[in-house]
């Protein structure tokens, strides 16, 4: 596995190859976005591509992927890049995929490599596609969606500009970008102000459901495989509880879990800290990987009780640590 410099992602997406770009599972604006901006160069230097993911999009994502199936069709390209993926079990049910991934182009600080590389530690993945865009020179040259794509990854991945991945850097290029008159406000609005019905629902039941730990600084959501069949929900309608919980004033650590609807014993643990605490050190601690502010991981657990006490058990020390001024 090798590093890769600027010139030489530049020089490669050059060439005229059939290409897939595998989005991470889950997927969120940010990989989107990378994957459809860095569509549109390829295309520009005449590749045909296809991007896929092993999870749907959710509703109000498709204006990302102009409603496209991602599904995986086992057709043979001649090159694969992978895109905001932090580890082959990322890419979710395509992970067996990832030996034959030519380079991945990547933001995150902690990662388990697995194809050769072009990092950057920038607030989302899309800056660096914007970059190479830019490298390339042909920003004057590429339509309005390339341009759309790489601001809904950029905003998605900085709560729209609000959370502390975001420096100069990334307004500057967010100003940039919005001087090629995109609709940056439907686009904000489509990612951060639009729910459907489930997604409302989901966001009541985490109300409902939500446990405080740690003298109220822990806040953590479960949602079993019985709660969602209730409730008709699926993964999908979950992708937004973990920033419900985190706006509960004194909250330091917010965690939901999610139980696996195939495989019961597991569940999957996404982290956000409103504090100096190193959520991502934790996750990768157990295997996951993310951010120092947002990480992710998955535990095994007989219960839902269990589970719960696991997180929390990851989390004691970390935040009285913190609230101890360590
Ligand atoms: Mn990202």
């Amino acid at each position: 596995m090798r590093r890769l410099n600027s010139n030489e992602v530049a020089s490669e997406l050059r060439i005229k190859k059939s290409t897939l770009i595998l989005c991470h599972k889950s997927p969120d604006p940010d990989t989107l976005g990378s994957a459809y901006g860095l569509k549109v160069i390829l295309e520009h230097f005449g590749s045909s591509v296809k991007v896929s993911c092993a999870d749907k999009v959710t509703k109000r994502l498709m204006f990302l992927t102009n409603g496209e199936d991602l599904t995986y069709n086992g057709e043979k390209y001649e090159r694969i890049v992978a895109v905001d993926v932090a580890s082959p079990s990322q890419l979710g049910e395509l992970s067996f995929l990832c030996e034959r991934v030519d380079f991945t182009i990547d933001h995150h600080s902690m990662c388990e490599r697995f194809s050769d590389y072009y990092e950057k530690h920038t607030a989302s993945c899309a800056e660096i596609i914007y970059e190479i865009a830019e490298e390339l020179n042909i920003l004057d040259k590429l339509p309005i969606s390339f341009f759309e794509s790489v601001y809904a990854g950029i905003s998605g991945d900085t709560g729209c500009f609000r959370f502390s991945n975001v420096n100069s850097e990334t307004l500057i290029k967010a100003s940039k970008i919005i001087e090629h008159n995109i609709d940056h406000a439907e686009i904000n609005r489509k990612i951060f102000d639009s729910k459907t019905k489930s997604e409302v629902l989901a966001q009541r039941l985490t109300y409902e459901n939500m446990e405080l730990y740690e003298d109220d600084t822990l806040s953590i959501i479960c949602f079993t495989n019985e709660m969602k069949a209730k409730n008709n929900l699926t993964d999908l309608d979950l992708g937004d509880i973990i920033n419900h919980i985190r706006g509960l004033d004194g909250v330091l650590v917010a965690v939901s879990l999610k139980q696996s609807e195939s495989n019961t014993k597991k569940y999957a643990v996404s982290c956000r800290a409103n504090a100096d605490i190193d959520v991502g050190l934790v996750c990768a601690q157990i295997g996951g990987g993310g951010h120092k502010r947002a990480a992710g991981a998955s535990i095994e657990a007989e219960s839902k009780e269990e589970a719960i006490s696991k997180v929390v058990n990851l989390f004691n020390k970390p935040i009285k640590d913190f609230v101890n001024g360590k």
